[in-house]
């Protein structure tokens, strides 16, 4: 789901001490071997819009694999979840896949969708505010990354149910996705559960097609970050002399998002000068696919044992139903 996404405020040109630690982090990724950019710097308003546009490309399965998986067994991921829970959504956004839930939790104590962008945010309570006038909806404006506190609810509920669908944990290394699912297990407290979408390792070439799809569309998207740091922090990157490329790394089980340089040549950010070398890569994103049994250890280390499982026929997505180890 596009919405799924955590959204980066905007990088303002560095005239502020936040802005200068932000072009010092940008530059101490860019000193690294090989250079790196983070990934949260993609999504800025114009990288929202094309993420939401590769949602809808043939190639990307991901998002309506899920929905599709949602929309099958939603009874009974309902049924797991049970009477007067507490929904709450980390990265939120327009809170699509959510209403499938929301249709079958009628008594459900309260939906808090977490988000760091106030204006999905917003759209989002409205919307979900119209169509559930009955309940409470309690938006947090927040970096889910970080601890935050939860507002509490009217009514008392019976569980938190930590909702993270989209396969955004796959964004995160294995020393931070354990750190956010621990996170997660912490929000959720010793009821409570987690339900959570992962992408499955599968076929190669189905991998890197849905990363480089067609139309041009993931491109444009990752080459975004450099006109990025060309607008908010005065860098001179000439996007055209980059290329778009995703690279499957199998010992790590990842999509790599690369940027290659297509020449020799030297950019300017923050005072300091950039060299690249013909074909070197910034790695802008990791994307992990995982087995049950890879994500099931990884979330072992957090706490969390995996209670239940859905996924379409091809076996290309997985909803997970986790609890507590106890
Ligand atoms: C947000 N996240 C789950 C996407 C993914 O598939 O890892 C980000 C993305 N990057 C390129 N295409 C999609």
């Amino acid at each position: 789901m596009a919405g799924a996404v955590t959204r980066t405020r905007p990088i303002s040109r560095a005239s502020s001490a936040a802005d200068a630690e932000l072009t010092a982090q940008v530059l101490q990724g860019l000193a690294q071997q090989p250079k790196r950019l983070s990934p949260t710097y993609l999504y800025d308003a114009r990288g929202s819009a094309l993420f939401e546009l590769i949602c809808r490309q043939p190639e990307y399965y991901l998002t309506r694999t899920e929905l599709a998986i949602m929309r099958r067994y939603g009874a009974e991921i309902a049924q797991r979840i049970g009477s007067r829970a507490l929904l709450l959504e980390l990265g939120s956004g327009a809170s699509l896949k959510t209403r499938i839930l929301l249709d079958r939790l009628p008594d459900l104590a309260a939906y808090v969708p977490v988000d760091i962008s106030r204006s999905s945010l917003g759209a989002a309570t409205r919307s979900i505010r119209e169509s559930y006038p009955t309940l409470e909806v309690l938006p947090v404006e927040a970096d889910f990354t970080r601890p935050f506190a939860l507002p509490s609810a009217r009514a008392e509920a019976a569980r938190t149910i930590v909702y993270f669908p989209g396969s955004t944990i796959g964004n995160f290394d294995a020393g931070p996705a354990v750190e956010l699912l621990a996170l997660a297990r912490s929000l959720a407290g010793p009821n409570g559960a987690l339900i959570i979408g992962i992408d499955l390792v599968k076929d190669r070439e189905l991998l890197l097609r849905a990363y480089d799809d067609a139309a041009g569309v993931t491109a444009a998207f990752n080459l975004n970050i450099l006109e990025r740091l060309n607008r908010e922090l005065g860098a001179d990157f000439d996007a055209r002399s980059f290329r778009h490329a995703a690279v499957w790394n199998a010992a790590a089980s990842r999509i790599e998002m690369h940027l290659e340089s297509l020449l020799s040549q030297s950019v300017q950010l923050g005072g300091e000068a950039i060299d690249f070398a013909v074909g070197e890569p910034i790695i802008t994103e990791h994307c992990h696919k995982y087995t049950r049994r890879s994500f099931g250890a990884l979330a072992a280390r957090a706490g969390w044992r995996v209670r239940a499982s859905w996924s379409d026929e091809r076996r290309f997505f997985s909803v997970l139903y986790l609890e507590s180890r106890g």
